[in-house]
């Protein structure tokens, strides 16, 4: 046993780069210094009372600022508002109809250009397609779409008569989808024929026939024309959206909608199987989306800002549609990959438009640096102001890669840690405001707490330690559609009073929060636990490496075995035992991998995060679990094959 058995993770790196905020970008930021984190820490309901009448236009004020019933809140109780009319109708009236909310950009290079006035105009003719097909107040609306401003479209006009909106990814097979959509019983699915992806169609609408064949709720099906694939028709239930929109009325009032009222369900799957439809509302999400969209990323009126996630996630629903459009923000919408027609085409699409707040997740950072900084340097960068990361850990050195690569040395990084649960961003710096530590997302943001605690719920003030959240948050989940039991026990019932859900972190000398990924991910090595991230960080540290997963198998030995998966940069080469050692001096003797083994790809889930279940199951010979949420199962089918060689040790 290790001599600190007691705490949850051990901590087993320490960061000591510094990244201050320069003296010209806090000229021009929205904040410098701490007077936002000194007045929500005297007053957190107050503090976010304030942003929610700042941000939001209300039709009725609130009576109470939040109700807690453990695990149970209600956000601005009372108080009335329209998300759509939020997003849309009062950037219009302000004289702002012009200003573009998003430059789209297809994949094969085609183009729009949507301005608040064409966002408005459509939503509300959606809006009267959508009740035309009979949806009202209350009822579900399943949306499977590639990245074109359908997608955005199709989420307002829900938010504007009060139906609750179900996004499933356009990758998810019909099987996925079928049972989302039983799941939230909807009435109407909005689908396109296809979308574009790497030069091809993907078709969607063949996808959601299959689909289609046993949900029994839909009476409805709308298409959008995107990829020019043939589809059916059936006659009755499925209608084309260009037809419905020109026979549509121009006009949809935002009626006033409560503030709990549900905006959208949300599909996460769940350690059981069965995927968790997350539930968010309206008041108090769309505050703390537009605060954090706005503060995080230092939003100003001139910015062009571009999150290059899918709507189909939790980032699209957040930082694509709700917050970017609350704050009345002008956006590049992108539909395809990173690599077609070229590796460059991110920074293609950055350069022409003037990105100047650019999001994006550590997966897509790893992938850039295999492609080499060849790439980047094509292209003048100089517009960009801030960068953002999500999705998992950022390892220190795809951090520095991100900062001096496409930040030039010059944007200040902003890690933001939340999850799908949360519905915006908990953990972040503030670009103006924090100096940051590569790798590391620093503070909760004003108005959040968050503390590490110990297996027994003890509060853990340095060192490594569970992730809980301590008092509700405004974009907090309502719960888990039709199983409220399911939702207190999934995340409230670990730490006494304390929201869990999954993760593990670090605190620094400095009070820094690093995380380490997910608890289930740490490693048992004789007695030490280890976390994955910490590996697999030391592991990317070399200058050979671009991307590493790390995974704890049995061992008769030491309980488990680190056994690494790495992938190199383009055109680098260096030896297993070279990166053992390297591993040794980077962390210590006890974090040095058993075994690594090369691979050009690694298993990921759709949204990009690295699948160590998968890679576990590989390194114990077993057969693989669940792979429905992977990306491309060819990869561990090809790990599978060359972990019959058994790996050398020392
Ligand atoms: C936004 C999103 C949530 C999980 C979360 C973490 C991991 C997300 C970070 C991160 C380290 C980050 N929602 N995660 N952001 N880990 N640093 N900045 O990703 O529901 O899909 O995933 O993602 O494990 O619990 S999600």
């Amino acid at each position: 046993m290790s001599d600190n058995s007691s705490n949850a993770i051990d901590a087993l790196q320490w960061e000591n780069r510094r990244f201050p905020p320069s003296e010209a970008f806090k000229d021009q930021a929205l904040v410098a210094g701490t007077f936002m984190y000194d007045t929500a820490a005297q007053d957190d309901l107050g503090f976010w009372a304030q942003q929610a009448a700042e941000l939001i236009d209300w039709s009725t004020d609130w009576e109470t600022i939040c109700e807690w019933n453990l695990p149970f809140a209600k956000w601005f109780v009372g108080g009335q508002l329209n998300v759509s009319y939020n997003c849309l109708d009062r950037h219009v009236l302000a004289g702002r109809g012009d200003k573009v909310a998003f430059h789209w950009v297809g994949e094969p290079g085609d183009t729009r250009t949507v301005t608040y006035s064409d966002l408005l105009a459509e939503t509300q003719r959606f809006a009267n397609v959508l009740k035309g097909l009979g949806v009202g107040r209350g009822d579900r609306v399943n949306i499977y779409l590639p990245m074109i401003p359908e997608a955005a479209v199709a989420m307002l006009a829900c938010a504007r008569i009060g139906a609750a909106h179900s996004v499933v990814f356009g990758g998810f097979s019909a099987h996925s989808l079928r049972d989302r959509i039983n799941d939230a019983e909807a009435k109407v699915l909005i689908t396109a024929d296809g979308g574009y992806r790497r030069g091809d169609v993907f078709a969607l609408k063949p996808v959601a026939d299959e689909a289609l064949e046993s949900t029994p709720s839909i009476t409805g099906v709308v298409v959008v024309r995107r990829g020019g694939n043939e589809v059916a028709m059936q006659e009755g239930r499925d209608h084309w959206y260009h037809d419905l929109m020109a026979a549509a009325d121009p006009v949809c009032a935002a009626d006033p909608m409560d503030s709990e009222q549900l905006l959208f369900l949300l599909y996460t799957s769940g350690t059981t199987g069965k995927p968790k439809g997350i539930m968010h509302t309206s008041g108090g999400y769309l505050t703390q989306v537009a605060f954090t969209h706005k503060y995080v990323f230092d939003l100003h009126d001139d910015d062009v800002y571009w999150c290059t996630a899918d709507v189909g996630w939790i980032t699209g629903h957040s930082y694509i549609v709700y917050g970017p459009l609350a704050n009345g923000a002008t956006q590049v919408m992108y539909e395809g990959v990173p690599n077609f027609p070229g590796n460059d085409r991110f920074w293609e699409i950055i350069e022409s438009y003037g990105v100047t707040k650019f999001y994006t997740a550590p997966t897509a950072i790893r992938t850039f640096m295999k492609w080499g900084i060849e790439e980047p340097a094509k292209h003048d960068l100089s517009s960009l102001k801030v960068l953002g990361s999500v999705g998992e850990p950022i390892n220190p050195e795809a951090w520095m890669w991100y900062h001096e690569h496409i930040g030039g040395g010059r944007c200040p990084i902003v890690d933001t840690w939340w999850q799908t649960e949360t519905g915006g961003i908990m953990i972040s710096p503030l670009p103006g405001a924090t100096t940051t530590k590569p790798g590391s997302a620093t503070f909760p943001l004003p108005g959040i707490g968050a503390e590490l605690v110990d297996e027994n719920g003890v509060r853990v003030d340095r060192g490594g330690g569970y992730l809980t959240l301590t008092r509700p948050w405004p974009s907090m989940l309502r719960g888990i559609w039709g199983d409220q039991e399911r939702y207190r026990e999934t995340y409230w019932s670990r730490f006494d009073g304390r929201y869990f859900a999954g993760d593990g972190a670090k605190l620094d000398d400095d009070g820094y929060l690093w995380l380490l990924g997910r608890v289930d991910d740490v490693m048992n090595v004789s007695g030490h636990r280890i976390s994955t991230t910490e590996v697999e960080s030391a592991l990317v540290a070399h200058p050979s490496v671009a991307e590493a997963a790390v995974v704890g198998a049995t061992d008769a030995t030491t309980g488990q075995a680190i056994i690494a998966y790495v992938t190199l940069r383009g055109g680098a080469e260096v030896t297993e035992q070279d990166l053992r050692n390297f591993v040794g001096e980077e962390i210590g003797h006890i974090a040095k991998p058993k075994a690594i083994y090369f691979t050009p790809d690694l298993p990921k889930t759709r949204s990009g995060k690295i699948m160590r279940r998968l890679l576990r199951d590989v390194a114990e010979g077993r057969n693989l679990g669940d792979t429905s949420t992977l990306a491309d199962a060819n990869v561990v089918t090809e790990l599978q094959r060359r972990a019959a060689d058994v790996p050398a040790e020392d």
